[in-house]
């Protein structure tokens, strides 16, 4: 029995696997329906909803929007139920937000914790249009006993055995952040169906899961939330005993835009010798990116870094080589504001979460 994201049997996610060697039919069949962003994609500043990651842990719901109504109750003063036309008229903000999923480079632990299989590239940044999940906490009245508010989607599955629906908490204060958003809006069109039609949440700087879609219900709540996707699901947790800690905020990664052509079938890169610009993005979620460095071959060079487009959307990045003719190994390397940078040697967990390790493209600049 597969469910995305977190290992569901103990004994599955202890399961030792080689590598990326000896996927299994449940990592296979989860791959197929969780797609990343391609590489090639982090050219673009704003990702086209169909080159954006996607991943669901259940069935994508069919939601007649016309019907659809989204509750607020708990710790409130006055509990509310708005259709999808009383939201649309709420004043409404556009975020630019950079999403990673926590199980990004899942696939490259070694053993491999048995979930979605990521490599690298599951990310993408939109601009998320919507009304501020602030103004609708201010108009039903947060009571001031409140320390949490949950979050529940439509989508029901199982997963480690619990049947439940998705859902997710927020401690009060992330919640009345002013740029977390109520989004019906991806990139300026309707939101697409994978991505949370008709109403998601959107919390910039967390990773993915914090992000519910499809969603039914917020409720107000004082005490903290035990649901599944929260207590057992998305914790950096040693071992299987470990109850661990709870994932958060995105850590500082980049990636770069592989250089020249991919071979099919190995996606090994060949290019001609000469001049080429590299680029890529970088983000994080505790704060602003505040260098990127590029390694050609072991040496750490500076990269230029652009303007921001959000406080939680990625940078771009570019540096200038020449390529020589021969095998060359490039990465990249981010450092945020409070000083992180990402490791060159991955930290494994039980869970396979938050795997921020450098990335390594290896390329063969022909003439050689
Ligand atoms: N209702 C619901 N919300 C969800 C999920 C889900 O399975 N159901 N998956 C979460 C996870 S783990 C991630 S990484 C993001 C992915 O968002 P995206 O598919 O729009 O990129 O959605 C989050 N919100
Ligand atoms: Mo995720």
């Amino acid at each position: 029995m597969a469910a995305a994201e977190t290992p569901n049997s103990p004994a599955a996610g202890a399961t030792p696997a080689a590598g990326a060697a000896g996927i299994t039919p449940e990592e296979l069949q989860l791959s197929a329906r969780n797609h990343s962003m391609p590489l090639e994609a982090l050219r673009r500043d704003v990702t086209p909803p169909g080159l954006h990651y996607v991943l669901t842990h259940f069935d994508i719901p069919d939601i007649d929007a016309a019907a659809w109504h989204l509750r607020i109750g708990g710790a409130v003063e006055r509990a509310l139920e708005l259709s999808m036309a009383a939201l649309r008229r709420d004043p409404a903000i556009t975020v630019p937000v950079t999403l990673e999923c926590a199980g990004n480079g899942r696939s490259l632990l070694d053993p491999r914790p048995l979930s979605q299989p990521w490599v690298l590239e599951a990310v993408g940044t939109a601009h998320w249009t919507g009304v501020p999940l602030a103004y609708l906490l201010g108009k039903a009245g947060v009571l001031p006993t409140a320390t949490e508010v949950v979050f529940t989607g439509t989508d029901a599955g199982v997963q480690g055995g619990v049947a439940q629906q998705y859902a997710r908490s927020l401690p009060i204060r992330e919640a009345l952040r002013p740029d977390v958003v109520l989004a019906y809006k991806m990139n300026g069109g309707e939101l697409p169906p994978q991505h949370g039609y008709p109403l998601r949440l959107v919390v910039p700087g967390w990773y993915g899961m914090a992000s519910v879609k499809w969603l039914e219900s917020i409720e107000v709540v004082m005490s903290p939330f035990s649901g599944y996707q929260q207590h057992i699901a998305y914790r950096y947790q040693d071992s299987e005993d470990d109850t661990g800690r709870p994932v958060s905020r995105i850590r500082v990664r980049s990636l770069m835009v592989p250089p020249g052509i991919p071979d099919f079938f190995t996606r090994h890169r060949v290019l001609r010798p000469g001049p080429v610009l590299l680029q890529g993005r970088a983000w994080s979620g505790e704060g602003a990116v505040t260098a990127v460095e590029v390694g050609i071959d072991g040496t750490w060079l500076p990269a230029q870094l652009d303007k921001p487009a959000g406080g939680f959307a990625w940078r771009k990045w570019t540096l200038p080589w020449v390529a020589e003719p021969g095998e060359h190994v490039l990465t990249c390397r981010a450092t945020d504001i409070t000083g992180a940078t990402q490791p060159l040697e991955q930290n494994w967990n039980y869970q396979g979460m938050g795997n921020n390790v450098v990335q390594r493209v290896s390329v063969t600049v022909e003439g050689g």
